[in-house]
């Protein structure tokens, strides 16, 4: 297995990333083309969001057949060219495995559907509504019931859009069929699988309705998350598949705790690597997730220092691992959410990478998130996600918000936002496609782009690459103990990250105003900051945003 604890994983969302073939979509060839890219920048492994076949309802997420690639991404062939070509660079690949459902174009699901006593129909959901009713009240991710109606009273579950049905782990063949697919890719040569939402892949046996007492569609948050097989098929999927190739798995889980994070992924439990949290993303969400915005999507530097520190401590303790992550293909831009995109662009970018690359846990980089990439402003006219186009319904039907406020709150949300193509150079398009490229490009690409920012060694794209350089030259801040400073301080994150050989101070000011801090005595060079020569001092003022890494002697 490679080395992920000492790696730099970066996230392509294919469509968007570069396209090769002049349809105005990403390609896997113009993958291929940008990996001499990857390697300059000097990440270590590919997660690349899913290149099957699909109806695009949910943009690969929805699978109609695991065995062959989306025409407009490119071919089989094209994909043993990238793994050998990537091999032959030291890159891995982490393929996305989307197992808790399928698309409803998947052959499996059409068997289901066109013959009740097809043995495919065991391999999802179907029930019996109840009086006209969906069989249960659960809610489904994307806000509405979580069941749609099949034929007759008959209904298939699914948790997601009603173009994804869910699986039924439950039967061995649907498991055999999953672990099957992940043999297939492994045999091909990828180094791993990110697992999507695989918390999910149990439901509370019966499917009983959730909060039977209260009115309307229920969340069903402990019915359909981490119950106990979760873990078994994990295990049986580990030994099966994973431990002969000595293949890597990181989860993607809902809603997971530290607990539960710690159970998947200590190694004697052997089911999996690495997972993602949360908390950090979805902070300012209500409880119903991210078109929730009862809280306005306010937030507080106590709250991302409260989850920084609890992540921290409890992985480092009890032997969990996770990814680190600030934006990806579900979020709007990490900028927008947790930096500033006027005043302080660069030094906000800075600040947010440097406390991605200082934390316990791998460092994901998402694409265009190494040259500050923003969220654009998108028109409703302009959106193409399922989940806004939906969820915009479900704010003003669940959480009764007038219409036109929920399609402003939307906007600022979708994932739409950090789904525009990647700004390359200054030319038509940001050299993403010369053609008519699929979604609009932001239209700051001609003073943020990659090729301007490589040529700045004050430049974001610059300050990554040398987060990557010190986090591979610095062994405790891959494995070190982490230990807080200036916890009650309300916007400043400090911390120290050490292990026998050195130990290493960062300084974090979270926030758009100054702040001043007070600390130990002690000595220590700069070997990382966004705002270079400023000494070591018990008392320091820190500009907006001001974030640095001291080794300290
Ligand atoms: O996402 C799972 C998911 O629901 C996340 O969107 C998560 O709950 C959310 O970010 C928290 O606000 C995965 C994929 O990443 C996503 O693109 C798919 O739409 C979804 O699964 C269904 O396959």
């Amino acid at each position: 297995m490679f080395d992920y604890k000492h790696s730099v994983i970066y996230q392509i969302w294919p469509r968007s990333f570069f396209d090769s073939s002049h349809d105005g979509i990403g390609d896997i060839q113009g993958i291929i083309r940008k990996l001499p890219y990857l390697k300059k920048l000097g990440v270590d492994a590919i997660w690349i969001c899913p290149l099957y076949q699909s109806p695009n309802d949910d943009y690969g997420y929805d699978i109609s057949d695991y065995y062959s690639i989306n025409p407009e991404y490119g071919t089989m062939a094209d994909l043993t060219e990238l793994i050998h070509k990537a091999k032959d660079a030291g890159l891995q690949i982490i393929m996305d495995l989307v197992a808790n459902h399928t698309s409803t174009k998947h052959k499996w699901f059409q068997e289901a559907l066109k013959d009740p006593s097809s043995p495919y129909r065991d391999y999802y959901y179907f029930r019996e509504g109840r009086n006209g009713q969906p069989p249960n009240n659960w809610l489904s991710f994307f806000g509405t019931s979580a069941w749609t109606k099949a034929e007759g009273n008959m209904y298939y579950l699914n948790l997601y859009a009603e173009t994804q049905a869910d699986l039924n782990w439950n039967n061995p063949a649907v498991r055999i069929a999953i672990q099957n697919i992940m043999n297939f890719y492994l045999d091909m040569g990828v180094s791993g699988f990110r697992m999507d939402t695989i918390n999910t892949i149990d439901k509370k046996e019966g499917l009983p309705d959730k909060n039977p007492d209260k009115e309307g569609l229920q969340f069903a948050d402990d019915y359909i998350t981490d119950r106990e097989n979760v873990r078994v098929w994990l295990k049986e999927i580990n030994e099966k598949v994973l431990q002969p190739h000595d293949a890597f798995a990181l989860g993607e889980g809902i809603m997971v705790t530290p607990e539960k994070v710690i159970e998947y992924t200590k190694p004697s439990h052997h089911e999996l690597n690495m997972m993602f949290q949360f908390d950090l993303i979805t902070l300012g969400y209500g409880e119903l997730g991210k078109y929730d915005c009862r809280r306005l999507y306010h937030y507080s530097h106590a709250d991302f220092k409260r989850i920084t520190r609890l992540w921290q401590t409890q992985m480092l303790k009890n032997d969990g691992y996770i990814g680190n992550y600030l934006s990806n293909h579900d979020h709007q831009r990490s900028l927008n959410h947790f930096g500033d995109v006027h005043l302080y662009r660069s030094r906000s970018a800075k600040m947010l990478a440097l406390y991605n690359f200082a934390l316990y846990g791998t460092p994901f980089i998402y694409q265009g998130e190494e040259i500050a990439m923003v969220n654009p402003h998108l028109k409703e006219s302009d959106w193409k996600d399922y989940e806004c186009l939906h969820s915009c319904q479900a704010m003003t039907s669940i959480l009764g918000i007038p219409p036109f406020i929920a399609k402003i709150l939307s906007s600022l949300v979708t994932r739409d936002n950090s789904r525009t193509p990647v700004q390359w150079n200054a030319s038509a398009n940001a050299g993403f496609t010369d053609a008519k490229p699929w979604m609009m490009v932001n239209p700051d690409y001609q003073k943020w782009n990659v090729e301007q920012q490589m040529n700045d060694p004050e430049s974001v794209w610059n300050f990554y690459h040398r987060c990557i350089e010190i986090r591979r030259s610095h062994e405790a801040l891959c494995t070190g103990d982490f230990q807080e400073i200036l916890a009650d301080h309300p916007s400043v994150l400090a911390f120290y990250r050490t292990d026998e050989k050195e130990k290493l101070l960062i300084i974090i000011n979270l926030s758009k105003m100054p702040a001043s801090i007070h600390l130990p005595a002690m000595q220590g060079s700069d070997i990382l900051s966004n705002c270079p020569s400023v000494k070591l001092k018990e008392h320091m003022h820190l500009k907006p945003y001001e974030a640095h890494l001291f080794l300290i002697h």
